[in-house]
């Protein structure tokens, strides 16, 4: 069975990452789609972002990374995908994903939404608090895979 893991993903980190392998081993396809929150500014553009993602997922062989600017269930309806991952770290994230998750039921009711969580060494992290770490120096090598780290890096200097 195919799923989808949308998200802005502005960086990937080791929590979406985490997610992404539990996800693997439960279905068979893994879309890993990146897509527009228009309540969010991005640091990186779309190209980067999808670019990092197929470079932390490069060895993963049922992910498949896309993009996609419209609705999220015309996404759905157009690749014939029935079930959305999404991640939840602490209370904080449930309602916002409760809202999500019954707005796409009610536009396609035959999507499901399905909730993973992290490690519980991962659970804490964002890519804003990641973002905010690395603006002010602060060490984030154990949140983000190494070439993300390093993009990141480059990312504040240029501003
Ligand atoms: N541990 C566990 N889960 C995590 C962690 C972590 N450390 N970090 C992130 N996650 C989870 C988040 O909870 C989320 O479920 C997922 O990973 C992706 O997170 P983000 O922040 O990268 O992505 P979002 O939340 O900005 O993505 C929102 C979408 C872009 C999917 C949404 O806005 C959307 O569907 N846009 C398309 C237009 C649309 O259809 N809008 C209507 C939606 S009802």
């Amino acid at each position: 069975m195919k799923a989808i893991y949308p998200g802005s993903f502005d960086p990937i980190t080791y929590g979406h990452l985490d997610i992404i392998k539990r996800a693997t081993k439960i279905f068979s396809e893994v879309f890993v789609v990146v897509m527009e929150n228009k309540r969010k500014k991005y640091t990186f553009s779309l190209d980067e972002r999808i670019e990092m993602i197929k470079e932390c997922t490069k060895d993963i062989k049922n992910v498949k990374v896309d993009y996609y600017k419209g609705l999220l269930i015309d996404y759905l309806k157009n690749h014939k995908i029935d079930v959305i991952i999404r991640g939840l770290r602490a209370v904080t994230d449930f309602e916002y994903e409760l809202q999500m998750a019954m707005a796409n039921k009610e536009m396609c009711p035959t999507v499901d939404t399905v909730f993973l969580m992290t490690d519980k060494k991962y659970s804490f992290i964002s890519s804003s608090l990641v973002k905010e770490v690395a603006f002010f120096g602060g060490n984030i090598s154990t949140w983000v895979p190494h070439n993300v780290e390093r993009k990141l890096l480059r990312k504040i200097k240029e501003v």
